[in-house]
């Protein structure tokens, strides 16, 4: 019996995790010659939320920044997701580590 609650228990958990994970704020980010579109992202202050970064170049890219501290391959015509935050109100910048010259972009958290 108590052997059964803890299963229980454990599944119960689970579920309320992965429930909670679909629930974050989902923002889409596509790479495309080499640039981000969009280039800029709003989302709210002091919450967790998903970054799908979508690479439709037939190149490798790496999603990165400094300022909030992330680094992610994405390989050519693939897709990651990046979990940012909570974050604090403010501007905060990421890249492409392959091409900085074009893929920049930032983060408007308010
Ligand atoms: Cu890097």
């Amino acid at each position: 019996m108590n052997r059964f609650l803890t299963l229980v228990g454990t599944a119960l958990l689970i579920a309320a995790g992965s429930v909670a994970a679909s629930e974050l704020p989902e923002y889409t980010l596509v790479i495309k010659n080499h640039r981000y579109q969009p280039s800029e992202i709003r989302m709210p202050a002091n919450t967790k939320v998903r970054i799908v970064v979508n690479n439709q170049d037939p190149t490798p890219e790496e999603f990165e920044s400094t300022d909030f501290n992330r680094e992610k391959l994405v390989l050519p015509n693939g897709s990651a997701m990046v979990y940012v935050g909570p974050l604090r109100a403010g501007t905060y910048a990421f890249f492409g580590d392959f091409h900085q010259d074009t893929a920049q972009g930032r983060l408007i958290v308010e």
